[in-house]
């Protein structure tokens, strides 16, 4: 009797600090050590997808490109929630995907840390790639990486006039 008096006030003692700790905000550590970083898990059966422009297209600038998202939810970075990422649009990328590498920001490499599931580009006339890539709240890939196919369009100059379905002329 005695003995569970003395367990259930150790069991109390320690469940205050616990309770303490848990309310406490969590510490914000941007300086923390990549290695220290464990890399999302796509949830089993996502699916990462360009809506439109569909692949071999032939689009006239400014066109929209809608992203497409299953099995995930789409958040803004930084957002850690589960089963949840942010756009990237890799346009014109040559080189394959670091799967583990925080995805470059730049030109090509575009982000929509905003939640956005859909963007305009203005692309200059000729073939270029589209591929979207699905990053965690700090610009990462997941694991295994979710990216899309890689499609491509062709922009047509904006001066081009609409093909007249009219047959050379013969000299015979
Ligand atoms: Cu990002």
């Amino acid at each position: 009797m005695r003995h569970w008096f003395k367990t259930a006030f150790v069991l109390g003692a320690m469940a205050l600090p616990l309770q303490a700790a848990a309310q406490a905000p969590a510490p914000a550590d941007p300086a923390a050590p990549a290695a220290a970083y464990q890399q999302v898990a796509t949830p089993p059966g996502a699916k990462l997808y360009i809506i439109s422009p569909a692949n071999k297209a032939r689009v006239r600038s400014p066109f929209t490109v809608q992203f497409g998202l299953k099995g995930m939810g789409v958040t803004q970075a930084g957002n850690t929630s589960a089963n949840a990422g942010h756009h990237h649009l890799l346009v014109d990328v040559k080189e394959p995907i670091s799967e583990t590498e925080i995805i470059p920001s730049d030109k090509n490499h575009l982000h929509f840390g905003g939640g956005q599931t859909e963007t305009t580009l203005d692309l200059p006339p000729g073939r270029h790639t589209l591929q979207l890539v699905l990053g965690d709240a700090k610009h990462r890939p997941l694991a295994p990486l979710l990216a899309s196919q890689k499609i491509e369009v062709t922009v047509i100059s904006p001066t081009a006039k609409k093909k007249k379905h009219r047959r050379p002329h013969s000299h015979y």
